[in-house]
């Protein structure tokens, strides 16, 4: 097979390697910046490879150290933020604080001071998660969970310094803190992190809060005034009887109509509210549509008899995927979601490399036109890193076909290709049982065991001699009266390297194959992220990956088809993406004065 990737030798890796560790020593640089300025740079192709192999490029990490939730996303004054778990002292989870980042594009990031660290008896061993609401008169405000000196989780709230800093730079703990504490039926170790608040129709904030009550997974409801005073509503937001606790809460409106986002107090006919929620038990996240009743302040879920089976929720993304928090981008009218993605490889892998966590790519969510899934895509603005180009049309894939996809870098790649299923014929029978572990099942049929239609998809981060690969794959079922579509990520063949979770994940596309005949699969590609939409966006798996060959050689990338039945590719488009600022500190990048 004739292969035109261009080539990464030892040597290239290790200089750029080298020059990224030149980067890593130099201080911050501190530059003043003002919205009204030109916005960052171009974007430059600098040191791809960071520490190591498994460093992102166009994924949201900190320059080193430890990353989890984000925290308080918020476009304000024409500067997007982002806020995060952060520990600033070690690539290890642990003394939890608050980092900042902020960007013009949601692309090139430039960090800044943590905006909150652990200095006070109410957060003393620890800054949580939380969120930013904005108030009248443009006013950000943080609301996060702190860890006490008695260790309780207690709700802390934080202002910016100085109002006319556009970045936001310094956040102010009023001495008046906490300003929730735990009521005595709580446990005082499962009550956190806040929501974003929203306004009712009596001039009243909201939020919500998660908390463990009586068993019951709960999303206990406060009130209040003045943003200061808080008040427990006698009725949570809702509970349920999901074992364990959840975490992270968002709370937030969907249209009924197009894609455009709402701002988070949006309460109106023509929309639907999501509640999802991220659980300790399974590390996964998932969501419920259902409708907020202003007169009780309840969340009414649409269908109340799945909803006591976390096997049955809707899930964000069927992959590496926590603690996901959204914002609405009044800029561009969308809710944009982000995640943590957290390594796959071990504590002794993220000591070496100095940092661990990433953030999943910034998504637009907004809710189906057929109103009972959301839909994710990654934000447009990706499109401004897209470079060489590969494009092919009208291919067909026999059984057993496997198209090289060369001419770019598939490291750092952003991949849509159509698949289009001539005849449904061979489909096999589905069992019901498979919707409550898709997982499973894609663990039993891989993409290498022959189907009736199916399994088809792409190979990627795949080395020469396929040893290491990532399959992200469909396949077609027949049910009673209609057809099953199951889509996998298999990380089973990632590495090579032993003491890596190298986990299979599943989940069912919503869409209508006996209508569409087409599924479409985009995925992102960024070292150590292998990140993928099914059905435009209608099942997201994230997934972490550490091929051994990236280091060395080429990696190469696949459409494939080991169903029977043959199937067409009428559009295959690849692009190598470039590496934009993400958290560097180097010389080249400041935001101007
Ligand atoms: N991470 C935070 C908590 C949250 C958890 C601590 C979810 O506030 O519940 O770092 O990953």
């Amino acid at each position: 097979m004739a292969r035109s990737n261009r080539p990464l030798s030892l040597a290239s890796a290790l200089i750029s390697c080298t020059i990224f560790y030149s980067f890593f020593v130099f201080d911050r640089i501190n530059v003043d910046a003002s919205p009204a300025a030109l916005p960052f740079p171009e974007s430059v192709e600098l040191c791809s490879k960071g520490v190591g192999q498994d460093r992102t490029a166009y994924h949201f990490q900190p320059h080193k150290y430890w990353l989890n939730d984000p925290n308080g996303p918020l476009y304000h004054n024409g500067i997007y933020h982002i806020f995060y778990q952060h520990n600033p002292k070690s690539a290890l989870w642990g003394n939890i604080s608050w980092a900042h980042s902020i960007s013009t594009d949601l692309i090139n990031w430039r960090s800044l001071d943590l905006a909150l660290d652990r200095t006070d008896s109410y957060d003393i061993n620890g800054c949580w998660s939380g969120s930013i609401t904005v108030l009248p008169g443009d006013r950000p405000v943080i609301l996060y969970t702190g860890i006490d000196s008695e260790n309780r989780q207690v709700q802390n709230i934080a202002f910016p310094k100085n109002d006319s800093d556009p970045l936001l730079r310094e956040w102010i703990k009023p001495k008046y803190n906490p300003i929730i504490l735990p009521d005595e039926d709580l446990i005082v170790t499962k009550f956190r992190d806040p929501t974003t608040a929203w306004l009712g129709h009596d001039g009243h904030w909201r939020i919500t809060i998660a908390a463990l009550v009586a068993e019951m997974a709960t999303a206990l409801l406060y009130r209040s005034k003045d943003f200061v005073h808080w008040v427990r509503a006698e009725s949570p937001l809702y509970f349920s009887q999901i074992s364990g606790m959840w975490e992270c809460p968002d709370f937030f409106p969907v249209s009924l109509k197009g894609k455009e986002g709402l701002d988070t107090s949006v309460n109106a006919d023509n929309t639907k509210h999501v509640l999802k929620v991220s659980l300790m038990r399974t590390l996964q996240d998932y969501y419920i549509l259902g409708r907020y009743d202003e007169g009780r302040d309840m969340f009414v879920p649409e269908d109340s008899s799945v909803i006591d089976d976390y096997r049955v929720l809707s899930r964000m993304d069927y992959g590496n995927f926590y603690a996901s928090k959204s914002f609405f981008d009044k800029q561009k009218n969308r809710r944009v979601v982000w995640a943590w993605s957290n390594e796959s490889d071990s504590t002794s892998d993220a000591v070496k490399k100095g940092w661990a966590g990433i953030m999943s790519f910034p998504r637009t969510i907004w809710l189906d036109s057929n109103g009972k899934q959301l839909v994710q895509w990654p934000i447009e603005e990706i499109e401004s890193l897209r470079r060489e180009e590969v494009h092919l049309h009208d291919l067909e894939l026999k059984a057993g076909g496997l198209q090289d996809i060369e001419g770019i870098k598939a490291s750092q790649a952003d991949i849509e290709i159509e698949f289009e299923i001539p005849s449904l014929e061979r489909a096999e029978p589905f069992d019901p049982t498979w919707l409550l572990d898709p997982e499973k099942l894609c663990g039993e049929r891989g993409a290498f065991v022959q189907g009736g239609v199916g399994p088809f998809g792409l190979l990627v981060l795949a080395s020469e001699d396929l040893e290491e690969h990532t399959a992200i794959f469909f396949r077609v079922y027949k049910a009673n009266n209609s057809h099953m579509v199951l889509m996998c990520s298999d990380q089973r063949r990632s590495s090579s390297r032993a003491g890596i979770y190298k986990p299979t994940y599943g989940g069912f596309v919503g869409i209508d194959i006996e209508k569409d005949r087409r599924v479409s699969l985009r995925t992102l590609i960024d070292h150590s992220v292998v990140e993928s939409f099914g059905g435009g966006g209608r099942t997201c798996i994230i997934a972490r990956v550490y091929p051994e060959h990236l280091l060395t050689t080429n990696t190469f990338l696949y459409a494939f088809n080991n169903g029977h039945e043959a199937v067409k590719v009428p559009e295959l488009t690849a692009w190598e993406l470039a590496t934009p600022h993400v958290n560097r500190e180097d010389e080249n990048f400041a935001m101007p004065k």
